[in-house]
């Protein structure tokens, strides 16, 4: 059984602009470039329309706007509200990429997505590994990880440079109960040292702080659980990635890779917890880092380039008593 369409209770505010499910377990888009997130930015009903659209974001994993005209110093300001309109923590803003020079032109809290520039495609497809390589949640070798992102592409090519992401709600409710179980005692080791080697051979200093307080020192790793609550819906996600998640801690190593390579499969493999979207110029899409995954598709030469923000949320945590997304809505498994 799949869910009911996106009701007005989780849109709220938003109910008023016409919007759709992209799939039935992931993503939402408003079509009508009517719709401006500048302009929910200083509506008087500004801090509700935020707070709802976080709300939805962290419900649907993703939410598309179309042809935006939201400027820089806009985007950082809806990722900063979105965050602090739902609790997360005062200590906790924009992330600072560790391999973001501060005299970047955007300044350094604006990481370039860009198919010219070495730092966000270092390591990307270079061995021509499979493109299901790349599936991952960002910054999860921080402390303090990512609450929400927001990627508005400007420059496109004609044609592919499409970005996929996968629910990690319906990720964990696919799993069988005993599974659940298992994992959900487990932590898991997150790293991105890569990008320190990557820093030496360049020549640049890695960032740090990087937004919080808990993100300090040039190693980029950290502990977190495998099965993660996010706490604006109350629900239960898996949290673990293939770019990111090295070992599963409690476990020997071979048992780790063993369990880390089937979770890594279930994500990529099951097409029916992912969405597919292929952007126009100014698009916007905004997701929840802490229950989705993503990757990028690299299928086109010609330039394609945006500018994402990266907001920090809380200490990952997994509670017991939150529940799972298909247990609240109804679904059968
Ligand atoms: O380039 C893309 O499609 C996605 C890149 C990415 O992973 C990100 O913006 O966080
Ligand atoms: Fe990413």
């Amino acid at each position: 059984m799949s869910p009911a369409p996106t009701s007005d209770s989780v849109l709220g505010s938003l109910s008023v602009y016409n919007s759709y499910d992209k799939t039935p377990h992931i993503g939402t888009r408003f079509p009508d470039p009517a719709v401006q997130l500048s302009a929910f930015l200083t509506a008087p009903n500004s801090d509700e329309l935020i707070k709802d659209l976080a709300t939805l974001v962290s419900h649907r994993g993703v939410v598309f706007f179309s042809n935006q005209n939201i400027n820089i110093e806009q985007q950082k300001e809806l990722g900063t509200r979105l965050g602090e309109l739902t609790g997360k923590p005062a200590t906790s803003k924009l992330h600072r990429h560790p391999i973001t020079v501060a005299t970047a032109e955007l300044g350094d809290e604006i990481s370039v997505i860009s198919s010219k520039g070495a730092l966000f495609r270092a390591n990307v497809n270079k061995d021509k590994t499979r493109a299901s390589n790349g599936w991952h949640a960002d910054i999860t070798f921080e402390p303090i990880p990512s609450d929400y992102a927001i990627l508005k592409m400007h420059t496109l090519p004609e044609v592919g440079g499409d970005t996929l992401w996968a629910s990690g709600y319906e990720a964990y409710d696919r799993l069988s109960p005993v599974f659940k179980t298992f994992l959900e005692g487990l932590t898991a080791r997150h790293d991105g040292n890569f990008f320190v080697k990557f820093a030496e051979s360049a020549g640049i200093q890695v960032q740090d702080p990087r937004g919080a307080p808990e993100n300090t020192g040039t190693d980029l790793s950290a502990i977190h659980p495998v099965i993660r609550t996010n706490p604006v819906t109350g629900y239960k996600a898996l949290f673990v990635n293939k770019s990111f998640t090295k070992r599963i801690i409690e476990l020997s190593s071979d048992e780790s890779d063993w369990v880390l390579e089937y979770l890594f499969r279930h994500v990529a493999e099951n097409h029916d917890m992912q969405v597919r979207y292929r952007w126009s110029k100014n698009d916007v899409a905004i997701w929840d880092n802490r229950s989705n995954f993503h990757t990028a598709t690299h299928d086109y030469t010609q330039e394609r380039e945006g500018n994402r923000v990266v907001s920090l949320g809380e200490r990952p945590f997994f509670d017991p008593k939150s529940k799972s997304r298909r247990e609240v809505l109804g679904l059968q498994n």
